[in-house]
């Protein structure tokens, strides 16, 4: 194998004087730098799956939201979650040998990490519509071949249905089973149990899905033959930015990026007022809501307010069904939040609100300590995750009245809908419809269930942001000396005001947000904190 590792990494050299870091979303940069990053990520994820005694080890090439001409990866842990942490560091050492020291770094991993070489390793992969895929994918299979890893080439996915597929490898045949291993067994779970949660309702009007020009317009057209297939036609999805084939086009004037920064829908949206509408972002793990109000123009619909929607119809699902003693019901937020989505959630839904710092894996973390967590990043990164114990509540809780059977049968039809691995915009985008269609709401009556406090978002451009440390979910800053008072000095001559500074893990930079009772006094906050960042 040795000889096969050294033979295949000379065809993947690493750039000199680059250094990779293995951040929030795995490697992420410009394509074509990012050929032995690939490789060696397919050198860690032979190493990962041997070390767990050959469970499936997923491999993403997606760089999301990113322009056209990036690309990244990203690996997912057998139960379809991100990457352990300290693996992470692993990535990162293997990314940054130098390419002479490259055997000599696996074969220390291989021995400090314990691994039995003799294990057979498992790996599945997919990757978006980026030009620079194929290339890439025959990076990571030359490592694969090397390692005398087994793998499958799921070709074209969305990133959360190759969580999916991951965590159905694995449990396939078990009691955990989560679904069947195939693409096909994705649109039958979420269409089968989007029909059981619908109970026949239908939505007020059409959803008007724009998919960023990237993997998620296939991908939805594909669940929309299912939903077809099965329903009485609780949903009409109106597919748009679904091109595929102009790869200039990707997450360009759309996608869930774009509307979110730039606070209105992409151009080519034909919607009227009041129209529902979604946007996916490149790889379809992430969907903000909005529409058009006739009297206050664009209104955006985040990832705060599918939570609260969420939470706040899981919370009567949950007593209707009288399982609302047993169950801890709770919603995990990040440091950007509305404050008033995090007051919603506290004072009139009665639920516990916890903050974690920005990236999914540490939100899903914390959403597991609840027996229904909630989670999502403002951006609308999130999804909703069950305790074992939460599952055996809906299945087993014997129903006294027709209505708690109701209540329960719709927990359980949730429970499927929702793709527990990772955030994942198709599965988000049928829950919200669901939820919808049960309050027989439009965008309007949802936009006001409690109005965000104005706020600002500034990318501020420093000579290191590596200087920038956070503690308390990134909230507030313990270096550089001294600034955090002076931020805390600002926000305490504004009204409602809250401001936190934090660097970025993706991009070089450093971020301050802040927020105030009027856009005035929001914006002023945001300049001067990052005045001061500067
Ligand atoms: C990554 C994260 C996303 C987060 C963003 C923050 C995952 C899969 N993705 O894209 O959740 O919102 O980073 O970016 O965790 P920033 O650190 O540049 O602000």
């Amino acid at each position: 194998m040795d000889g096969k590792i050294l033979a295949a990494s000379s065809k993947h050299t690493k750039p000199v004087d680059r250094v990779f870091q293995y951040g929030t979303a795995g490697f992420r940069m410009k394509a074509n730098l990012l050929d032995s990053v690939v490789f060696r990520v397919g050198l860690v994820a032979a190493l990962r799956s041997r070390k767990l005694g050959g469970q499936t080890i997923g491999v993403m090439i997606t760089a999301s939201h990113n322009p056209p001409e990036d690309n990244g990866v990203k690996l997912v842990d057998p139960m379809g979650e991100m990457l352990e942490n300290s693996w992470e560091a692993y990535s990162t050492e293997l990314a940054n040998a130098r390419d002479e020291d490259l055997l000599k770094v696996y074969k220390s991993l291989e021995e400090k990490l314990k691994i039995n070489g003799e294990t057979t390793a498992r790996v599945i992969y997919a990757r978006d519509t980026r030009a620079s895929g194929p290339a890439l994918v025959r990076a990571l299979v030359d490592a694969l071949d090397a390692t005398g890893t087994e793998y499958t080439d799921y070709k074209l996915l969305t990133t959360p249905q190759l969580h999916y597929l991951t965590r159905c490898t694995n449990t396939e045949g078990t009691p955990q089973s989560y679904g069947d291993v195939s693409e096909k067994g994705y649109y039958e779970k979420l269409s089968e149990a989007f029909v059981r949660a619908m109970k026949g309702k239908k939505t007020v009007g059409a959803v008007t899905v724009d998919c960023a020009n990237g993997v998620g317009g296939p991908k939805l057209h594909e669940l929309v033959k299912y939903l077809k297939k099965g329903s009485e036609g609780g949903v009409d999805i109106k597919i748009i930015n679904d091109d595929v084939l102009k790869a200039e086009s990707l997450n360009h004037e759309c996608g869930a990026d774009f509307v979110k920064t730039k606070q209105r829908a992409p151009p080519t949206s034909k919607a009227g007022n009041n129209e529902r509408c979604c946007s996916l972002d490149g790889d379809a793990d992430r969907i903000i809501y909005y529409f058009n109000d006739p009297e206050h123009g664009f209104r955006l619909l985040d990832g705060d307010k599918i939570a609260t929607l969420a939470a706040s119809f899981i919370g009567d699902l949950a007593r209707e069904a009288r399982l609302a003693e047993e169950l801890k019901i709770g919603v995990v937020q990040t440091a950007y939040a509305n404050g008033a989505s995090t007051k919603y959630v506290e004072k009139s839904l009665g639920l516990p609100v916890v903050c974690t710092p920005t990236g999914v894996k540490w939100l899903h973390h914390a959403a597991t300590k609840f027996d229904v967590g909630v989670y999502f990043e403002a951006n609308g990164h999130g999804t909703v995750v069950f305790s074992p114990q939460a599952l055996k509540a809906f299945h087993t809780k014997e129903p006294e009245s027709p209505a708690q059977a109701a209540a329960l049968n719709t927990l359980r039809a949730l429970a499927d809908l929702i793709n527990q691995t990772v955030g994942d915009a198709l599965s988000d985008m049928l829950l919200v419809e669901t939820i919808l269609a049960h309050k027989a709401w439009t965008p309007r009556e949802w936009d006001l269930t409690y109005v965000d406090l104005p706020n600002r978002l500034v990318r501020v451009e420093v000579k290191n942001r590596n200087l920038f440390k956070t503690t308390d979910a990134e909230r507030k800053l313990v270096e550089p000396q001294g600034l955090q008072e002076q931020i805390d000095a600002l926000v305490s001559k504004v009204r409602d005001g809250r401001s936190f500074a934090r660097a970025s893990g993706t991009e070089d930079a450093v971020r301050v947000y802040a927020e105030a009772v009027t856009r005035g006094e929001a914006d002023d906050l945001a300049s001067k904190v990052a005045g001061l960042c500067r």
